[in-house]
């Protein structure tokens, strides 16, 4: 894992992680603290660089994944008017994977070498598109909860440390305030239908609740890469600060559907200003984390696959570079 790997001193580094000069690393941190942004051919340290690669990467491969569980549904959705929506939010998705490869490419690593790294199990994607959608009410369900959190993490993105993500993170907030917008209202028609889309978009809350506040990632005391990331303004909020924000936003959301939270525990605190909800199932979470999502292995084989079917236009590609290049050359 990338991880794993981040405190080892990587041979090809041009400056082996935790020996840089002790000047160039006071400087770079007095940019980080004036929020200056950091900028492809800056000097940063390797293990900025490799944290960067590691999330950006990561946020790419799930926003490419997370075309799978929407895209099963364009063919059987219930009017032309709801195909074209989704059709066009699965597409912004790819969109998005693309922008953020290009992001991480400016970090020295190939979209290659990512795609490779996923595809080995080396590189991570979100867990919530280990879930399967099994009716209509999941692609409302998707787009109020996980557009809904992906935006509650991604607006504090745009002021991240390093220029070109904070930049991709602009263009990808303002599609993903769409999709939200799209998914509650698919959620408003079924909420206020016949009793049985009423039923039909509760039991969509019901399942994707709680995977939805996985999203955040582990609690703050269990989160090995918040601390570091925060003081390099990679992340500009905590896993559990924005997993709160999200519960404090979305519950007055659910009660104008009529719909309820599948959550005993949670209530309004006038103290904190603030719902408190229930215990998380983290063992849940690390065991979708690990591989064992009740679709992961789906996902990962429709990756494979595509990443196969795709070899020729890659091939054809690169002749044509080559071609190209040979042509300039001469
Ligand atoms: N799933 O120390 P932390 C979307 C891993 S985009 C899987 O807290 P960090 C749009 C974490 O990587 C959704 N793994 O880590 C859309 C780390 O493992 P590592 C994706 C998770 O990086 C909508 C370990 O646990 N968004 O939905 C998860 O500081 C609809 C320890 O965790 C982003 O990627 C998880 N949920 O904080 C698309 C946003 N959580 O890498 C289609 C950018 C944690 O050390 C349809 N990323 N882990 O091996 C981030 O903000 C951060 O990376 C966090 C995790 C907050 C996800």
């Amino acid at each position: 894992m990338y991880t794993t790997e981040l405190g080892k001193n990587d041979p090809k580094a041009p400056v082996p992680i935790g020996q840089e000069d002790p000047a160039l690393l006071e400087a770079f941190e007095a940019r980080v603290a004036a929020d200056e942004f950091i900028e492809p051919k800056d000097w940063m340290p390797e293990a900025y660089r490799k944290t960067l690669v590691r999330q950006i990467s990561q946020h790419a491969h799930s926003e490419i994944v997370g075309m799978l569980p929407e895209g099963n549904w364009i063919t059987r959705a219930p009017s032309l008017r709801r195909k074209a929506v989704l059709l066009a939010k699965v597409q912004d998705e790819a969109g998005h994977g693309l922008y953020l490869y290009c992001a991480a490419e400016t970090l020295g690593t190939s979209r290659d070498q990512m795609t490779e790294a996923l595809l080995a199990g080396k590189a991570k994607y979100s867990t919530i598109f280990n879930y399967p959608t099994l009716t209509w009410a999941d692609m409302g369900a998707i787009g109020w909860l996980v557009d809904g959190a992906a935006i509650m993490n991604q607006v504090p993105l745009q002021r991240t440390s390093y220029g070109p993500y904070a930049r991709a993170m602009v263009k990808v907030c303002k599609e993903e305030s769409f999709h939200q917008r799209q998914g509650y209202e698919i959620m408003t028609v079924l909420a206020g239908g016949t009793p049985e889309q009423k039923a039909m978009a509760q039991d969509a809350l019901d399942r994707w609740w709680w995977p939805s506040l996985m999203m955040f990632g582990p609690p703050d005391d269990n989160s090995p890469n918040t601390a570091q990331s925060m003081r390099w303004r990679i992340k500009r909020d905590t896993n559990d600060a924005l997993r709160q924000k999200f519960v404090d936003i979305t519950v007055p959301q659910a009660e104008f559907l009529g719909l309820s939270v599948p959550d005993p525990d949670l209530a309004w605190n006038a103290d904190k200003q603030g719902y408190d909800f229930g215990a998380i199932d983290w063992d849940e979470f690390y065991a979708v984390v690990r591989g064992e999502g009740p679709v992961a292995k789906e996902r990962m084989a429709a990756r494979r696959q595509a990443w196969q079917d795709g070899a020729w236009v890659r091939e054809a590609a690169d002749a044509h570079a080559a071609k190209r290049a040979a042509r300039i050359a001469a």
